[in-house]
C-alpha cells in the first residue's frame, strides 16, 4: 500500500494521541500540523518529528501537498475546516461530532458527495475489542431472539480537567459521549424506530447536561436503553469502559468492569476476559480509548487507500447524530421521537 501524505489539524490535548494512533499503523505519515496556537502546534511537532507547522489552513494546503486531513480541533471548527478541504478534492477524516447541529452535519456530509470526496468520520468508540466481542457473540445467534438490552457509560472520572472545553458546551454529555455510546447501539443492535430521552445537570458548575438517559425501540422491535452519567459513584464507575447488558430468549450476556464478558445459554455459564490492545504512548486512564484509536485508524485508512469502505463514512454518522439530536428534541419537550421522519 502507498503511504499516504496527512495533515493533522487541531494540536491540543486529544492530538498527541491522534498521532501516536497514526504511528501505531503502516501505510500514512503526517507532514504538516495546523493550528491557530502557534507554540503549541509548534509543541506537538518538536514531539513527533514533524517539520512544518502552520496557523492558517489555506496556507498549509497551497504549500503541502496532502492525499487526507485529520481534523481534531474543536467541534465549532470541525465544518469550515472540512469545507476548505473537501472544496480542493482533499479527502477528510474529522473528530466526533461532525457537526454543531444535525442540519450542518447533512449539509457538509452532503457536499462531500457533490465534490464526490471523502468525508469520514472518526468514531473510535465501537473499535474497543470487548464491543467486538460482544457484536460477534450477537451475531453468532447464540443468544436467540433479543428481549431487551442496555448500555452503561456512568462514572465519576473528573473529566473536565483534562478537556476544560468541555464544561462550556451547552449541549454535553449526549454530543461528547452520547456520540460514541448511540453509535455503539447501532452497530450492536442496529438502527432505532423511536426514542424517548430525559437529562439532567448534576454538577452547577458546567453548562449543559452531564446525565442522559435515552430509550429506543429498535428497528426489530425489542428496547435499548442507554444510561450516560459523568456524576455516578456505582458498582461500574470505571471510566472509560462501556457496560452491555443483553437479555435473549435463548441466553443472556453481560460486558462488565474489567472487559469481562459473562455468557450464560443452555450450555451453562462461561467468562470471557477481552484482552486491550496496549501501546506504550497511551495515558494510562485513557488506554482502553487509545487502543481503539488504532484499530478505528486502521479502517478508516484502508477507505482512503480504496481497499475496503470504511464503516464510519460521514454519511452513515448522520443516523448516529440524528439520535443525538432527537434525544435532545426528546429532553426538550418531554415527548418520543419517530425516527422515520429523520431519515
Ligand atoms: O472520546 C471522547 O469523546 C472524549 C473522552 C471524554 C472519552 O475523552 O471526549
Amino acid at each position: 500500500m502507498r503511504e499516504l501524505r496527512f495533515a493533522l489539524i487541531g494540536a491540543g490535548f486529544w492530538a498527541h494521541y491522534q498521532m501516536c494512533g497514526w504511528q501505531s499503523v503502516d501505510g500514512a505519515r503526517c507532514v504538516a500540523i495546523c493550528d491557530p496556537a502557534e507554540s503549541r502546534a509548534w509543541a506537538l511537532a518538536e514531539k513527533h518529528g514533524i517539520s512544518h507547522v502552520y496557523c492558517e489552513l489555506r496556507k498549509m494546503l497551497d504549500e503541502q501537498s496532502v492525499d487526507f486531513i485529520d481534523i481534531v480541533s474543536s467541534v465549532e471548527s470541525h465544518v469550515p475546516v472540512a469545507r476548505v478541504a473537501l472544496e480542493r478534492g482533499i479527502a477528510t477524516i474529522c473528530q466526533k461530532p461532525l457537526a454543531e447541529s444535525l442540519a450542518a452535519a447533512r449539509a457538509i456530509s452532503d457536499f462531500a458527495t457533490q465534490q464526490a470526496v471523502k468525508l469520514l468520520v472518526h468514531e473510535n468508540w465501537r473499535w474497543q475489542t470487548p464491543l467486538r466481542k460482544v457484536k460477534q457473540i450477537l451475531e453468532s445467534g447464540r443468544l436467540g431472539q433479543i428481549v431487551r438490552a442496555r448500555i452503561d457509560y456512568a462514572n465519576s472520572f473528573p473529566v473536565f480537567e483534562n478537556q476544560p472545553a468541555l464544561k462550556e458546551m451547552t449541549q454535553f454529555i449526549l454530543t461528547d459521549i452520547g456520540t460514541h455510546i448511540l453509535d455503539v447501539s447501532r452497530f450492536l443492535f442496529g438502527e432505532a424506530s423511536e426514542l424517548y430521552c430525559q437529562t439532567r445537570r448534576m454538577r452547577p458548575d458546567i453548562r449543559g447536561e452531564d446525565v442522559a438517559t435515552v430509550m429506543m425501540r429498535k428497528e426489530s422491535g425489542f428496547t435499548v436503553t442507554c444510561n450516560m452519567s459523568y456524576a455516578s459513584k456505582w458498582e461500574y464507575d470505571r471510566f472509560p469502559q462501556t457496560m452491555v447488558a443483553v437479555e435473549g430468549t435463548a441466553g443472556g450476556l453481560t460486558l462488565g468492569n474489567d472487559y469481562q464478558i459473562r455468557l450464560v445459554d443452555q450450555n451453562g455459564d462461561e467468562e470471557i476476559s477481552v484482552p486491550i490492545p496496549q501501546y506504550a504512548w497511551a495515558n494510562p486512564d485513557y488506554a482502553l480509548i487509545h487502543s481503539s484509536i488504532v484499530d478505528c485508524h486502521r479502517n478508516l485508512l484502508a477507505d482512503l487507500a480504496g481497499e475496503n469502505p470504511a464503516e464510519t463514512t460521514a454519511a452513515d454518522n448522520l443516523r448516529t447524530l440524528q439520535l443525538v439530536y432527537a434525544a435532545y428534541d426528546s429532553a426538550s419537550h418531554d415527548s418520543v421521537q419517530k425516527l422515520a421522519e429523520f431519515q
